[in-house]
């Protein structure tokens, strides 16, 4: 009946306004009463919306008590420190035990040793008719007047050395052997036989100590390279074929 009563209105509408069209006049809006029509299909979704504006913030939530503060697991564990200060030095330890058998065995080889070493020099210096001991070596002489050859092999065949001072005192020693030999020269063991004017000891090695009188050694006449000390302590490069006291040393 809707349908019906509709399409009446929109007739007598027409009518109405083709009769105002005639008398000119100005047409007014005519409408018919609308009656709800059939539900129309659904539509499609509309496009999505333009995004909404930030929301304003949230009201502030109420204040809360500090939580404890959180353990986290143990770590791993770390890289290894560097090594501490070293600790002061300890006291003195006790004197250790006697050692045992075999190290006091050792020892006492090396005493025995040491003391047939001192024996057979002493043995050997009794074989003389004079001596003297200077730290731990022995002047000994017979008292016999040799070359400078002739000295050094009296000596060597005694298992000895022409005696060489290597030190002020050991000068003092032998000056004064010299003194109870009643000798005015004894030959020592230097020469510059071998480079002139470049004195050496019997090894070859140079000189540790010298006691040369002023203006000595002076190869006086070109031949002099045999050395020996004078009464007095003093030393004076001589010729090597004079006969001159042997003292040898052990
Ligand atoms: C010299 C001396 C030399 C001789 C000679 C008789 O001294 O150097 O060895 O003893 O005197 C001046
Ligand atoms: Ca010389
Ligand atoms: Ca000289």
């Amino acid at each position: 009946s809707n349908i019906i009563m509709r399409s009446l209105c929109h007739d007598l509408l027409l009518f109405q306004f083709a009769l105002q069209m005639l008398d000119g006049a100005e047409p007014q809006n005519l409408n018919c009463p609308t009656y709800g029509g059939v539900l129309g299909t659904p539509g499609h979704n509309g496009l999505p919306g333009r995004d909404g504006r930030d929301g304003k913030d949230g009201a502030i939530g109420p204040k809360v008590e500090k939580g404890e503060s959180g353990v986290g697991a143990q770590g791993p564990p770390g890289k290894i420190g560097p090594p501490g200060v070293a600790a002061p030095k300890g006291d003195k330890g006790n004197p250790g035990t006697p050692g045992t058998g075999v190290q006091s065995a050792l020892q006492l080889k090396s005493d025995v040793k040491y003391l047939t070493d001192r024996l057979t020099i002493v043995e050997k210096v009794l074989g003389f008719r004079m001596f003297r001991k200077v730290g731990q070596k022995y002047y000994v002489s017979d008292g016999l007047v040799k070359n400078f050859e002739k000295a050094q092999k009296f000596c060597s065949d005694a298992g000895a050395k022409i005696v060489l001072p290597r030190s002020e005192d050991e000068n003092n020693v032998l000056t004064s052997m010299q003194a109870a030999l009643e000798s005015t020269y004894v030959y020592v063991g230097a020469t510059d036989r071998k480079k002139e004017g470049h004195f050496v000891d019997m090894s070859d090695q140079p000189l540790i100590f010298t006691n040369w009188k002023e203006k000595e050694p002076n190869d006086y006449n070109g031949a002099e390279d045999c050395t020996a000390i004078y009464k007095s302590g003093v030393w004076n490069d001589i010729n090597c074929n004079s006969d001159w006291h042997v003292v040898c040393e052990l």
